[in-house]
């Protein structure tokens, strides 16, 4: 298993910021947003985050936006409320959160909300409880919840929930981990947690570790790195991490490193990628992984940067 691997990690991130032309650049051009969120707080939680040019990441943050408030997952690119959120993460990393025009931004956000509570993605329509936590994370981050009705949005989630205490993309819909990151992290964000059956939750997300130790997004499904972040903050948000085998994850995280050139993968000896790379950190930060920064389980965004946000530096 060994020890985290925090230089050649760092190394990696790096590498992956400046290549523009390689297999994993040119698959991420369209989410380049998602990806420069991911790859930052990475950069964030293992304490290295002056390693890149604060400046430069804002100009090109904000050269990703659109007239119509929202951003675009890289120049030039339609806006949707998956790069919005980043694009506010992004910034509030630097505790840049001030150079946007506020209103504009969350405008963009609010007029997303439909009738019945839910929100769209984008101008398209479709609609999944993925964008009730994006636009509510957004929007609190924005300190402008109050764009939007809070008590339909709640509503609307709540009508995801499923008999196996679980939630789903809309009603009816399967209960996934990822789906429920989104839904309890609304709820938590909303103050709404009381809606939630902890014990009945808590039971089927501690039910995500297999053997290995790793934690799979449903039954009978593959462990994943990334469930390490959807399921582990979920049960901590819900307050039963207690349930699950924190040493066993941990080692199942460590063993999917790539401990010669850097990067996590989703299962051991697999190829690593940013995305990967982020929820095994962000997943060891939450197991109290020594010498990381502890994350937000709700707004997945370093304690101190959203204790910046909320309260100032
Ligand atoms: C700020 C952390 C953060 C998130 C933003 C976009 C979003 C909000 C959350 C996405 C939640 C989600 C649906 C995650 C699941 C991603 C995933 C691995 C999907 C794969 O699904 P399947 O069915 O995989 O291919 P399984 O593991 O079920 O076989």
């Amino acid at each position: 298993m060994g020890e985290l691997e925090v230089e050649k990690h760092t190394k990696y991130i790096i590498s992956v910021e400046k290549k523009k032309d390689n297999f994993e650049s040119v698959v991420m051009e369209h989410i380049r947003l998602n990806g420069a969120y991911w790859g930052l707080t990475t950069l964030d939680l293992l304490g290295k985050l002056e390693s890149v040019d604060s400046e430069e990441v804002v100009s090109w943050v904000l050269k990703c936006q659109h007239d119509s408030g929202g951003f675009g997952g890289n120049i030039g690119h339609d806006p949707h409320l998956l790069y919005t959120l980043s694009a506010v993460q992004v910034l509030a990393l630097f505790d840049k959160i001030n150079v946007l025009d506020i209103d504009r931004v969350s405008n963009y956000i609010a007029g997303l909300q439909n009738e019945d509570g839910s929100f769209s993605g984008d101008m398209w329509g479709e609609v999944d409880t993925r964008f009730s936590y994006l636009a509510i994370c957004s929007l609190a981050l924005l300190n402008r919840l109050d764009k939007i009705d809070v008590e339909k949005a709640v509503k609307y989630i709540v009508s995801c929930k499923n008999l196996d205490g679980g939630f789903g993309c809309t009603p009816g819909g399967e209960s996934h981990a990822g789906q429920i990151f989104c839904c309890v992290g609304a709820l938590a964000i909303t103050g709404s947690l009381h809606h939630i059956d902890k014990d009945l939750l808590g039971w089927w997300l501690c039910e995500r570790q297999v053997k290995s130790g790793g934690l799979n997004g449903r039954p009978e499904k593959l462990p994943d790195v990334c469930y390490s972040w959807w399921v582990l903050s979920s049960l901590i948000m819900i307050d039963r991490v207690h349930w699950i085998d924190k040493e066993k994850l941990v080692r199942f995280i460590l063993d999917c490193q790539d401990k010669e050139n850097g990067g996590i993968s989703d299962r051991p000896e697999d190829a690593v990628d940013v995305y990967h790379t982020y929820f095994g950190v962000a997943g060891l930060s939450l197991l109290e992984y020594p010498g990381l920064k502890a994350i937000d389980p709700a707004y997945a965004l370093p304690v101190d940067v959203v204790n910046g946000v909320f309260f100032g530096k």
